[in-house]
C-alpha cells in the first residue's frame, strides 16, 4: 500500500476557470500547493472517483511534465483505478477528447494555456473535461471554484516520479498508469471521417501544402497524418517539433503570429494550401495561395461542402456558432433547411447541442471549428476537411471561397483586440456601454434595433448564462459586439467584433478593414476606446 499523505493547505483567491479552464502565469502555478489545491477541488467536484479511469495529457509546454507527475500522485490518492497518459505527457486537446470518448474514461484533465505563450515566465493552464469529452459546463466549473475557496487539505501519494516516455503500464500504489501513443487513436478517428484515398490522390497529383505546427502539440500528429498516412511531401510540416516555449512565439494561428506560414503561402510559386494550428491543437487557420479564409467563412464553407466528406455524407443535423462568430454559417443552414444555433463564446456551450444530436458542425470566429466526432474544436480535423473538399472539387481555395460569397453573399467581418489594457479601464468601458440607451437611435446613419448584454438559455438543459457580450444590432444587419477575454493572464483584453453583410459581388474582394471602416469608427467612438484605454489602434486585427 502506497503512503497517502494528507497535506494541510489554504485557499488561493481567483482559482476560477475562465472561457476554457484555469489559466495563469507559470510563476503563479509553481507556488507550493497552487496546482494541488485546484486538482483536489476538481476531484472533490466530479463525484465518486473510486475505481474510475482518467485521461491525462497536455500540450507539452513548460511545467507540463511536473504537473502530470503531481496529478498522477493525486489521482492515485483519490482512488482512481487507472490513468491513461499520452507518451511524454502529450495529448492535443481534440485527441484528449477522442480518447475520453473512445475508452469511456471518467473525463480527463488537459494541461494547456492554448494559444498563449509558454515558458517559465509565460502561461500555463488546466481544465477538466467531462465523460462526454467536452470542457466542463459552468455548473461544474462553478463547483470547482467554490471548492477551491474553502479547501483545507489535499491528498497525494508519496512516491517517485515515473518515466512518462516509456510506452506501457506502470503502477503508482494501487493505480495503473497506461502510457500510450497520443497520435494513433486520433489519426484512426480521422480516417473514418474524411476520404484519405481522395486526399492521397490529390497530393500524388502534385498538390502542395504547408502546415505550421508552430512548435506546439500538433507536430507529431501532422507528421503522422499528412506526411506518413496521406503522402504529402516531407517538409510539408513546418515547426513540427513541440518545444516547451514554442520557440519563443505565440502559438496562435493567425495572420499576426503564424508569419512563417503566411510568408510561405505568398507569391506565384507558393503551395496551393496552407494551415496552422495552436498550442494545444484545437484551433486552425486556413490559407490558400495569397488568400486568407476567415474562421467564420471557413465554418460556412465546410458546412456547405461537408457532404463531400464520408463522415458527413448523410447531411448535417444543424450548425452551431458562438455569438460573435459571423452569421455566414446561418445562411448555409437556412439554405440546407437545418437549424442554426447561437451560443456564448467557449466550446463548452456546444456540448449539449452535440450530445443531443441537434448540431453536427460548430465554430467560433477565434479559429475554432469542429464537429460531433469529439467535444472540442479540432484544428487538424478542419484541415483534413478542407483537403477532402479540395480533393473533390479540384478548385483553388480562393475560387471556392469567392464562389461561396457569390452564392450566399459575404458577411464581411473583423475582430479587433486591445490586449493588456488596465482591468479597471476595461471594466469602466463595459459599464459605460451597459449604461447607454441605444434602441431607436441612429448611429452614423444606421438605426439600432437591438442593444443588450447577450444572455443564453441552453435549449437542451435550460441552463442560463448571462453577460456574454454587449451587442449592438443595426437594422441593415450590421452589428458590433464587445467582450472582455476570459483566457488572458495579464490585465484585460477587449475584443470588438465588427460585421456587415455585403450582397454585391463587385464589393466582395474589398479589404474588410476598408469595407468596414465606417462601422469600425462607430465602434471605437461609441465605447470611447481611446479615451478610456489610451489605445488609438488595436493590438491584433483578425
Ligand atoms: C478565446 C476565444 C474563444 C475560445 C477561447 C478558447 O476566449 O475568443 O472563442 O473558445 O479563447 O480557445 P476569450 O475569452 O479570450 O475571448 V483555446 O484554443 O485558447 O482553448
Ligand atoms: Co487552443
Amino acid at each position: 500500500m502506497a503512503l497517502v499523505k494528507t497535506v494541510a493547505t489554504t485557499p488561493f483567491a481567483g482559482q476560477k476557470p475562465g472561457t476554457s479552464g484555469l489559466r495563469k502565469k507559470v510563476t503563479v502555478f509553481v507556488q507550493p500547493h497552487y496546482l494541488e489545491n485546484f486538482v483536489q477541488s476538481v476531484f472533490d467536484s466530479i463525484g465518486d472517483t473510486t475505481g474510475k479511469t482518467l485521461t491525462l495529457g497536455g500540450d507539452g509546454r513548460y511545467f507540463n511534465r511536473t504537473a502530470i507527475q503531481i496529478i498522477l500522485k493525486m489521482a492515485a490518492a483519490a482512488g482512481f483505478a487507472r490513468v491513461m497518459v499520452g507518451r511524454g505527457g502529450i495529448l492535443s486537446t481534440p485527441a484528449a477528447s477522442c480518447v475520453i470518448r473512445k475508452y469511456q474514461t471518467f473525463g480527463g484533465i488537459i494541461l494547456s494555456a492554448s494559444h498563449n505563450p509558454g515558458g517559465p515566465h509565460e502561461d500555463f493552464g488546466i481544465k477538466y473535461n467531462i465523460p462526454a469529452g467536452g470542457p466542463a459546463p459552468e455548473a461544474i466549473t462553478e463547483a470547482i471554484y467554490a471548492r477551491s475557496q474553502i479547501i483545507e487539505s489535499y491528498r497525494i501519494v508519496e512516491t517517485d516520479d515515473i518515466d512518462l516516455d516509456q510506452l506501457g503500464n506502470i503502477r503508482i500504489g494501487e493505480m495503473d498508469v497506461e502510457i500510450f501513443d497520443p497520435v494513433a487513436d486520433y489519426a484512426d478517428l480521422m480516417e473514418t471521417l474524411v476520404d484519405f484515398n481522395a486526399i492521397r490522390a490529390l497530393f500524388a497529383s502534385g498538390f502542395r501544402m504547408r502546415f505550421d505546427a508552430m512548435n506546439a502539440v500538433t507536430g507529431p500528429y501532422a507528421h503522422e497524418i499528412l506526411e506518413r498516412r496521406l503522402g504529402a511531401e516531407v517538409g510539408t510540416v513546418l515547426n513540427g517539433t513541440p518545444l516547451e516555449d514554442f520557440g519563443g512565439g505565440h502559438p496562435d494561428p493567425n495572420l499576426a503570429h503564424a508569419h512563417d506560414l503566411v510568408a510561405a503561402l505568398t507569391g506565384a510559386d507558393a503551395p496551393d494550401f496552407g494551415a496552422a494550428s495552436d498550442g494545444d491543437g484545437d484551433r486552425n487557420m486556413i490559407l490558400g495561395r495569397d488568400f486568407y479564409v476567415t474562421p467564420s467563412d471557413s465554418l460556412a464553407v465546410l458546412a456547405a461542402n461537408a457532404h463531400l466528406c464520408p463522415g458527413y455524407a448523410r447531411g448535417l443535423a444543424g450548425i452551431a456558432r458562438s455569438m460573435p462568430t459571423s452569421a455566414a454559417a446561418d445562411r448555409v443552414a437556412a439554405k440546407l433547411g437545418i437549424p442554426s444555433f447561437e451560443t456564448p463564446t467557449g466550446w463548452k456551450f456546444f456540448g449539449t447541442l452535440l450530445d443531443a444530436g441537434k448540431a453536427t458542425l460548430c465554430g467560433e470566429e477565434s479559429f475554432g471549428t469542429g464537429s460531433d466526432h469529439v467535444r472540442e474544436k479540432d484544428g487538424l480535423w478542419a484541415v483534413l476537411m478542407w483537403l477532402n473538399i479540395l480533393a473533390r472539387r479540384r478548385e483553388s481555395v480562393a475560387d471556392i471561397v469567392t464562389a461561396h460569397w457569390r452564392e450566399y453573399g459575404r458577411n464581411v467581418y473583423s475582430r479587433h483586440d486591445y490586449e493588456g489594457i488596465e482591468s479597471a479601464a476595461a471594466e469602466g468601458l463595459m459599464d459605460h456601454l451597459r449604461g447607454l440607451k441605444l434602441v431607436g437611435t441612429v448611429l452614423d446613419g444606421r438605426a439600432v434595433t437591438t442593444f443588450d448584454d447577450f444572455a443564453y438559455t441552453d435549449p437542451v438543459d435550460g441552463s442560463v448564462s448571462t453577460k456574454q457580450g454587449i451587442r449592438v444590432l443595426f437594422s441593415d444587419g450590421a452589428r458590433i459586439v464587445y467582450r472582455l477575454s476570459g483566457t488572458g493572464t495579464q490585465g484585460a483584453t477587449l475584443r470588438v467584433y465588427i460585421e456587415q453583410y455585403e450582397a454585391d459581388p463587385a464589393r466582395h474582394t474589398l479589404d474588410p478593414q476598408v469595407a468596414l471602416a465606417g462601422l469600425i469608427i462607430t465602434a471605437r467612438t461609441l465605447a470611447q476606446i481611446e479615451a478610456r484605454t489610451g489605445r488609438a489602434e488595436p493590438t491584433v486585427i483578425t
